[in-house]
């Protein structure tokens, strides 16, 4: 599928600092160690509804790892996925009298338009899985030694996966109860073991099948994953993203697949996990419908004010979302405009190499943001006759605030 449109991106003079990152699997922030090309792949959108806060701040830990990359000198390999098939968008397709391609396609095309607003670095391949289901197909195919069919569809068996469990650490009974919220079937009957997943599912009356070597149906959630990043990105790839939901099952099960099918692990050298948004005390999701639209926020207010709520969180802290968060952000925006704007300010060397040492240090976002707050408050109390452009840089290339 076509991705979004890349904002410009600077180099910067000096130093830079390697980025350091928390790992799930190691339990512990560890530094990333990428080759010339860094890879990263991050789980997207399952477009049925409008992108929301708490997306938004999972694909902006994702955007400062890919901006501390290139400030490291590297290149960036990035590979997203849309899941444009699944229950979800199926249900919701049915249940409002559309049709499921048009419903995902508006989305994705809704997702672009405000990945682009808040300055998100597009992937150079945003992939639909309805693009490569012959390519899922032959990935279930080659992990033949350790699935088995049960009325038609094609399953996972753990029992045979060596590494299952190590990615997430949560016990059997966590693993157990989040299977049942998050997807999964742990009470089929027939199933070998509560926790094996589906890879295959054969096609139901009224639902939309691809013929392959397995029959006609469609992929299992996690397999797509799996299959899109060994396709573009290669085992041992450096970063796994997505938000903290997805530690089980989605990454567990996907680690082992690729385990599986390469004889490589890890699969991913970092899986990394954001926060997740609230509203209203309870995490914001589409299937529970308490959710704040960044298309919406974004056509009242500037984006980069909505870039600026999300900066103000450490990606890794479940946090809670309130409207006077984004008059916060606003304050900062312009506080930060005027200043540079005056022309004259102390040294923005300083502030540059804190907004290294603070993004380096696990995405200190809220770091950066406070030091930038204070040269701003200094250039405008009149400390400093240095040129403004070079702060203006650093909002653009490292925190992606256009000022
Ligand atoms: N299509 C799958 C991933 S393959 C999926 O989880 N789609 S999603 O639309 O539900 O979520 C898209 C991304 O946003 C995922 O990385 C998910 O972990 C993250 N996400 C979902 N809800 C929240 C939330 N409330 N706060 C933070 N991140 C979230
Ligand atoms: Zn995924």
């Amino acid at each position: 599928m076509r991705s979004w449109s890349a904002p410009d991106i600077t180099r910067l003079p000096g130093e830079s600092v390697p980025l350091r990152l928390y790992d799930t699997a190691a339990r512990r922030v560890r530094q990333t160690d990428p080759g010339p090309t860094a890879r990263m792949y991050v789980c997207g959108i399952t477009p049925y509804d409008a992108t929301h806060l708490g997306h938004a701040n999972t694909y902006l830990a994702f955007d400062l790892v890919g901006r501390v990359w290139r400030d490291n000198g590297h290149e960036v390999h990035y590979t997203q996925n849309a899941t444009d098939v699944d229950d979800p968008l199926l249900e919701r397709a049915e249940q409002t009298g559309q049709d499921w391609r048009a419903l995902a396609e508006r989305e994705i095309e809704l997702f672009r338009t405000d990945m682009t607003a808040l300055r998100m670095i597009p992937p150079q391949e945003y992939v639909g899985v309805t693009e490569v289901i012959d390519r899922v197909a032959a990935l279930v195919e080659r992990l033949r030694p350790l699935t088995y069919d049960l009325d038609g569809d094609v399953y996972f068996s753990r029992a045979d996966a060596p590494k299952f469990g190590e990615v997430s650490g949560y016990s059997e009974a966590e693993m157990l109860a989040l299977s049942a919220e998050r997807g999964g079937d742990p009470d089929r009957p027939g199933k070998r073991d509560p926790l094996d997943w589906l890879l295959w599912r054969a096609e139901r009356p009224g639902e939309p099948a691809w013929d392959s070597s397995l029959g006609r149906g469609r992929p299992g959630w996690h397999i797509e994953c799996t299959a899109i990043a060994l396709d573009h990105l290669g085992a041992g790839f450096d970063v796994a993203g997505g938000g903290s939901d997805l530690i089980y099952p989605h990454h567990e099960c996907g680690a082992s697949e690729g385990h599986a099918a390469t004889g490589e692990w890890p699969f991913a050298r970092f899986y990394t996990h954001a926060g997740m948004v609230a509203l209203d005390g309870e995490k914001m999701s589409k299937s529970k419908g308490n959710l704040v639209f960044v298309s919406r926020l974004r056509a009242e207010h500037d984006p980069m004010a909505v870039r600026l709520v999300l900066l103000a969180h450490h990606y890794r802290a479940d946090w809670e979302y309130t409207p006077d968060q984004l008059a916060d952000a606003e304050a900062r925006l312009d506080l930060w405009r005027r200043a540079v704007a005056s022309g004259r300010g102390p040294h923005a060397e300083e502030l540059l190499a804190t907004v290294r040492q603070r993004l380096a240090d696990d995405l200190d976002a809220p770091g950066a943001v406070a030091a930038f707050d204070d040269w701003a408050r200094k250039a405008l109390d009149g400390e400093g006759e240095q040129p403004t452009d070079l702060a203006a840089k650093v909002a653009d290339t490292l925190l992606g605030v256009k000022l």
